[in-house]
């Protein structure tokens, strides 16, 4: 907006009209990333709970309503998880668990090829292998263990880090009720596949895909052939440091799932010794056209497979693996996984760690997130999003960089760092340029067509719920019309067509499940 600097506010609540706050806003500031005038308005001393909006004297349009309250994130925290549920392959999703959204099973994926360019001796090209259950990674059918492995992460760290709370969490799936936390129920399912991915040489297949993306259609629908495709060492490091985790958490559940524990740690360790005798073979896009997840740079997966089997062994040469590799906390992505050692580290270190050790960890974790910090302190909407983070999947980034910042409030319990990963929440569900709030079915103007191909190709008008879509992206690579805006933080389009801004991704709620747990859990 475009506000002089003397206007005022009043905070109103809905119920009576009272006023419950009022105020001048704060000098005006530009964000670079949309172009816009912005004057916060700071009613953070409002706690009494009650639906409230804004009204500025100089601007004819009231404030969207939002609620002050003890459980405003509840909803929006079973839903994210609840999201991996409809993304699950190879089962059909009942009305008693997804309602309108129920759908018949599609890819079985019993009946895979491995291609010509992932033949192995025991395995030559052409051999079926049988790989099902695991979540369809995003708005496509197909299944890749990169982006799993960071995805399936950090849902288990959640569990980790905040277990009392997930123990009681019931989201409705079909193993509710049973003596295993819904969130660890969810993560097997995708382990289950994932352990499949594993080529008897401890090899691990890239991808489990079709050979093209499939047409805009349900999943029982997309039935053209499924592949595994060329082992790489990415996906080997990820399944390692992945499998290493699930061995650890899955430990605790012996009695329900005899021997899991063990061949989860069997399948890290054979992974991780073919990443050291393949440490340099990238995926290449020479079969298969559908995502690629292709990266170069492998020290922070060496780096992140080798602390993870660090804690599961205590056999120190997995130390010095995590600290020659001299990888440091930075904010985590599919491609950039140099953080996550440092959070299970963290967790782990007054059982693994020398103080010397643990002081290295956790001062890494408080330097990395007091420069996000600094950093948003000069943001126009005092949110965790800055110059490069309007990328592919950018709203991620918002949630990411909480998730790093809960890590430092849990280390110091200082309040400013659980300030930022409220704040990315905030951006997230509104407090952005674009006005959207970024989760299907959760908020005033949210997603309605979402580059996915279940809510596409259905019959129900709302999209399945619980999705945060990728979110501004200055590339837009997908070259759609109707961008909001150019500007990085104004590139945004809520139409089908924009597999570049309006896609959903397992790894881009995952952060934003952490995140939402995290708050409520520490609240
Ligand atoms: O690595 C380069 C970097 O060197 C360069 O500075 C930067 C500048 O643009 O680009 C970087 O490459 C980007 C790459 O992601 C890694 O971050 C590409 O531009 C960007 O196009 C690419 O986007 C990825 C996209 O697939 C296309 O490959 C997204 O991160 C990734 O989330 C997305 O994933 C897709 C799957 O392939 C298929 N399933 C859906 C999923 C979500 O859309
Ligand atoms: O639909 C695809 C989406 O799920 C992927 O994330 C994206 C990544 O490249 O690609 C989409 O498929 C598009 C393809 O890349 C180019 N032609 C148009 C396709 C979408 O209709």
């Amino acid at each position: 907006n475009t506000n002089s600097d003397s206007a005022r506010f009043e905070v109103i609540n809905q119920a009576n009209g009272s006023v419950a706050m009022s105020g001048e806003l704060a000098s005006a500031q530009t964000w670079e990333f949309s172009d816009e005038t912005v004057n916060l308005i700071d009613f953070t001393s409002l706690t009494t709970p009650g639906d409230y909006y804004i009204r500025v004297n100089n601007i004819a349009t009231d404030s969207a309503v939002f609620t002050v309250g003890n459980d405003v994130f509840d909803d929006a925290h079973a839903a994210v998880l609840k999201a991996y549920y409809f993304n699950r392959a190879s089962t059909a999703l009942e009305a008693e668990y997804a309602g309108v959204w129920a759908r018949s099973a599609g890819h079985p994926d019993t009946n895979v090829i491995v291609a010509d360019n992932a033949a192995s001796a025991t395995r030559p090209a052409g051999t079926i292998i049988s790989a099902p259950k695991g979540w369809y990674d995003a708005g496509d059918y197909n299944k890749y263990v990169v982006n799993s492995g960071i995805s399936t992460y950090t849902l288990l760290a959640a569990y980790e880090h905040y277990g009392a709370f997930y123990t009681g969490l019931d989201v409705n799936i079909p193993e509710s009720g049973d003596s295993v936390p819904d969130i660890l129920d969810e993560v097997k399912w995708n382990l289950d596949w994932l352990v499949d991915m594993q080529d008897d040489d401890g090899g691990v297949y890239h991808k489990l895909t079709h050979e093209n993306f499939s047409a805009s259609v349900m999943p029982s629908e997309a039935n053209t052939p499924r592949y595994v495709v060329q082992k790489s060492t990415s996906a080997a490091l990820n399944f390692a440091a992945t499998m290493a985790v699930a061995s650890r958490v899955f430990d605790e559940y012996e009695t329900e799932f005899p021997g899991l524990a063990a061949q989860y740690r069997s399948a890290a360790l054979n992974a991780y010794t073919w990443a050291q005798a393949n440490s340099n073979i990238p995926y290449g896009h020479t079969f298969s056209r559908t995502g690629e997840y292709g990266d170069t740079q492998l020290a922070d997966e060496f780096s992140w497979a080798a602390a993870e089997l660090f804690i599961l062994t205590g056999d120190t040469q997995y130390w010095d693996a995590f600290s020659d590799q001299k990888a440091g906390v930075s904010l985590p992505s599919w491609q950039y996984v140099a953080a996550l050692p440092y959070i299970s580290l963290a967790f782990h270190a007054d059982d693994v760690l020398t103080t010397e050790q643990k002081e290295y960890v956790e001062s890494s974790i408080t330097n990395y997130a007091d420069s996000i910090i600094q950093r948003q302190a000069n943001s126009a909407y005092r949110v965790p999003m800055f110059a490069a983070n309007f990328n592919w999947g950018g709203n991620a980034n918002a949630a990411n960089h909480g998730m790093i910042a809960l890590q430092a409030y849990r280390i110091t319990g200082e309040a400013r760092y659980k300030d930022v990963a409220i704040a990315g929440v905030d951006y997230l569900f509104g407090r952005n340029a674009t006005g959207f709030s970024f989760v299907t079915g959760h908020g005033d103007v949210t997603p309605v067509d979402p580059h996915h191909r279940q809510s596409v190709a259905d019959s129900v008008v709302e999209p399945v719920p619980g999705f945060l879509v990728g979110g501004a992206n200055e590339g837009r690579q997908d070259g759609c019309a109707n961008y909001i805006g150019v500007e990085p933080a104004l590139s945004y389009v809520d139409d089908y067509c924009s597999y570049a801004s309006n896609e959903v991704t397992i790894n881009w709620n995952a952060p934003l499940v952490y995140v939402l747990g995290a708050l409520i859990a520490e609240q």
